[in-house]
């Protein structure tokens, strides 16, 4: 897509950088586009190389149930992915970021790490993460190899079928992770919105409530998205390059 003239979203970055003091609680909400540029793949739009199905498909216990082989062979796929790949410049800049305001909070729906290992010390995991794993008949965390070659379903000790340790569509989000993000969010003053296409509920819900609380929305995406009408400003490009702008704009 064709992106804005440097100078308006200079102007932009610039106006949301004035927002930004060191008493300012600034929150994240981020997606999968915050990880494109480091190479992983997004779920949906013209990039997103699950295109080829629906995630509502893949991404829930039933089709899991009738074939876990093929579901934890997308995982085992995926996780390869996420520890091969680097933490990028999007991510750098919002775990720098922490250290030039009075709090510093990570929502991510991704479930890749790579805020963690940029060096963002408050993140909630909405979706979960996809280095873990457990057994959906004993609950206990798998910890042996699954990332194992043969196409065979891996089971636990006890005769359970391993699980990543995700949320799935018509899986509630664990109740203490979303009321941390829900306070967080209702305390904003700055909510930044990065790489989410924003379709996919609870998380997308947390925007609304930020606005309701009285944040200063703003939306960094490649693309306008079903939140642009809320936010204060959006800023169209790759977070890779805009997030470090507004940062590099703060004081020491
Ligand atoms: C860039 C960029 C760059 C690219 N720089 N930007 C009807 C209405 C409302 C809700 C529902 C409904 N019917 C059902 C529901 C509920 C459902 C839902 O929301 N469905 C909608 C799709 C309609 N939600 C749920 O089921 C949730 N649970 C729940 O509601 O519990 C209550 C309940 C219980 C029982 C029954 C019913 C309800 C759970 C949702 C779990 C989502 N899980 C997944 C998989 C996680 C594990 C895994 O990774 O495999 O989470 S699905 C997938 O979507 C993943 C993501 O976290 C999530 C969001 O995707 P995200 O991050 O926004 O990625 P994309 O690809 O969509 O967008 C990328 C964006 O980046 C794009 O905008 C690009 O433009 C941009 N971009 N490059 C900046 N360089
Ligand atoms: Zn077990």
């Amino acid at each position: 897509m064709d992106f804005p003239p440097a100078t308006a979203t200079e102007a932009s970055q610039e106006r949301v950088a004035d927002r930004i003091t060191p008493e300012s609680c600034v929150v994240f909400l981020t997606g999968a586009g915050v990880s494109a540029e480091s190479g992983v793949p997004t779920f949906r739009g013209e990039d997103g190389i699950w295109n080829n199905f629906r995630p509502e498909e893949l991404a829930n216990f039933d089709s899991f149930l009738r074939n876990p082989a093929r579901v934890q062979s997308w995982y085992r796929h995926r996780s390869e992915i996420v520890t091969s790949v680097q933490p990028n410049a999007g991510h750098i800049a919002i775990a720098d970021l922490q250290w030039k305001v009075n709090a510093c909070v990570v929502i991510t729906q991704n479930v890749d790490n790579l805020h963690q290992r940029a060096g963002s010390e408050t993140v909630i995991e909405l979706h979960g993460s996809i280095l873990r794993n457990y057994c959906i008949e004993c609950g206990e965390p798998y910890h042996g190899d699954f990332n194992q070659k043969d196409s065979s379903v891996i089971t636990c000790p006890c005769g359970g079928t391993v699980r990543p340790d995700v949320v799935w569509f018509g899986e509630t989000l664990p109740e203490n992770t979303f009321r941390a993000a829900e306070e967080q969010t209702g305390q904003s003053d700055i909510f930044l919105v990065v790489g989410t296409s924003g379709v996919v509920y609870p998380a997308a819900g947390l925007v609304h409530l930020a606005k309701e609380s009285g944040a200063f929305l703003v939306e960094v995406n490649i693309q306008p998205t079903e939140l642009t009408p809320l936010m204060d400003v959006s800023l169209f490009g790759k977070s890779g390059e805009i997030l470090p702008g507004i940062v590099e704009r703060l004081e020491a």
